[in-house]
């Protein structure tokens, strides 16, 4: 059996790729479970200080898929708690996730990049939320996500006329952190996630979760969290040994603690 998640090892980083290319790695139960497993994985291996989500060439993620879902009705939907079950793994992960976009991103395609921490997309990406058209809305954060990336306007237009975005409107408008030409998406991606690797764990994790609050509390809040942050990363031994580096002129070896 085709395995539909398949992980990588690069040095300090964890690659997850979806693997349904026959069905441009529409989301079903497998694929959700296959990512969570990986995030469960990597977030439980101290050599990894960061992951990366990829899917193909051609689609990263056309969105949940359709076939899987189209005879639910509202009861089963409820109980099951249809696919928030799961789902949500990315979100809670302490490492931070990058979404490497290539092609299609679609729908739930869309919203799991946007679960991530940060989007690099290949000049071929494309997001969009098409719901609309097949008589359903957004139901993992598409309306609620994509707003408070690239402002209410754009979120209206993309969710209700269903039209696509491309790479170079999508780091216009502050979706995607990158564009990166197609071919070498995944290189420069692995690059990247190997430098944030590379610095001491808990503070890259304390940088996210800071970074993270910038987004769910208000300014002053999020002021004060960075501050307790910053001052607890004075216990770091990591913190000793950067600074330390820095005076003598050398690189640092952060031992994560
Ligand atoms: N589901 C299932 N199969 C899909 C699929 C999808 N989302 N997208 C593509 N495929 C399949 C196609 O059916 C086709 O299969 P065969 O006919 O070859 O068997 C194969 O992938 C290739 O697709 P096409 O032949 O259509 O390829 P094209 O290049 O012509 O077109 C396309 C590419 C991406 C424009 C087109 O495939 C397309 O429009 N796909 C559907 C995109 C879409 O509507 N996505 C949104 C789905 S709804 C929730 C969380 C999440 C969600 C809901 C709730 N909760 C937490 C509660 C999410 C909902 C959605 O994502």
């Amino acid at each position: 059996m085709t395995q539909v998640v398949l992980t990588e090892v690069h040095g300090k980083v964890g690659l997850i790729r979806i693997n349904r290319p026959e069905a441009l790695n529409a989301l079903n139960n497998d694929v959700v479970d296959g990512i969570a497993a990986a995030v469960d994985a990597f977030e439980a291996d101290e050599n990894i200080g960061c992951i990366v989500l990829t899917g193909s060439e051609k689609a990263f993620a056309a969105g949940a898929d359709i076939g899987f879902m189209k005879d639910f009705d509202y009861m089963h939907a409820y109980k099951t708690d249809f696919i928030t079950r799961n789902w949500e793994r990315i979100k809670t992960a302490r490492k931070p996730v990058i979404a490497a976009v290539s092609g299609f991103a679609l729908g739930g395609g869309c919203e799991m990049a946007m679960m991530c921490d940060m989007i690099f997309a290949a000049d071929t990406a494309k997001f969009g939320q098409p719901e609309i058209k097949l008589g359903t809305m957004p139901g993992a954060g598409g309306t609620q996500r994509l707003p408070r990336a690239v402002g209410k306007a754009k979120a209206m237009d993309l969710c209700l006329t269903a039209r696509m975005m491309d790479a170079a409107e999508a780091e216009k408008s502050g979706l995607v952190a990158r564009v990166i030409p197609a071919e070498q998406l995944l290189e420069d991606t692995l690059k990247a996630a190997q430098t944030i690797a590379g610095f001491s764990l808990p503070v890259i994790m304390m940088i996210k979760e800071s970074v993270s609050r910038a987004y769910e509390s208000s300014l002053n809040e999020g002021l004060l969290f960075e501050r307790r942050a910053f001052h607890s990363s004075f216990a770091l031994e990591d913190q000793k040994e950067g600074m330390a580096a820095f005076i003598e002129k050398r690189k640092p070896a952060f031992k994560n603690r």
